[in-house]
């Protein structure tokens, strides 16, 4: 083999090694991105089955907001009641479930706004606005609501429509989204 043919065997070898690293690099690349996006879905879908337990046991003459038109609202109250006392229906501490748009967070919220008022984050990395929803006032997202937030209700006669889009920087750096929605019944 003379100096060149060596120089050149050399250099093809260099070249192979690379492609192969490359290749490797964007798999492995590929694996994080898919793996990340699986773990947001689990998250997103933890938080709205939560939600949806918790409004699901609700009855509909507690339910604030109580709009019968598809307008939506970034935070629902309600109550359970717990039978009826001398021809009364007793309710049990009014729960509020409730959009921080500051923090991105779903706040879950018993007795709210008074001295016994207790709090709890239920997912923190909420879209200030749905997926492919921008302000603008017009439904980008075609999902017959307008410029929605990354957490929201729609109520209609006894059902709740609940939607969320939460985000996260992805292992690129770029952000990822995922997002879910579900329809409960209340009770009547
Ligand atoms: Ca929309
Ligand atoms: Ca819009």
């Amino acid at each position: 083999m003379t100096a060149m043919e060596l120089v050149l065997a050399l250099a093809l070898l260099a070249i192979i090694a690379l492609k192969a690293s490359m290749v490797l690099t964007s798999a492995n690349e590929a694996q994080q991105q898919d793996s990340a996006i699986m773990a947001l879905e689990d998250q997103a879908r933890r938080a709205l089955d939560q939600i949806a337990y918790a409004v699901m046991g609700s009855d509909r003459d507690s339910l604030i907001p109580d709009p019968e038109s598809p307008i939506f609202s970034t935070s629902l109250r309600y109550s359970i009641s717990l039978g009826v006392e001398d021809g009364e229906v007793v309710w049990d501490d009014p729960e509020e479930i409730g959009l921080s748009l500051d923090e991105s967070q779903v706040i879950w919220r018993k007795n709210p706004g008074t001295a016994e008022e207790l709090r709890v984050a239920w997912c923190n990395v909420v879209r200030p606005f749905l997926e492919g929803e921008i302000p603008n006032g017009t439904d980008d997202n075609g999902n017959g609501i307008v410029d929605e937030n990354g957490l929201s209700f729609v109520v209609e006669r006894d059902a709740v429509t609940i939607r969320l889009s939460v985000q996260r920087p992805g292992p690129q750096n770029q952000p990822i989204s995922e997002t879910v929605s579900t329809m409960v019944t209340v009770r009547n």
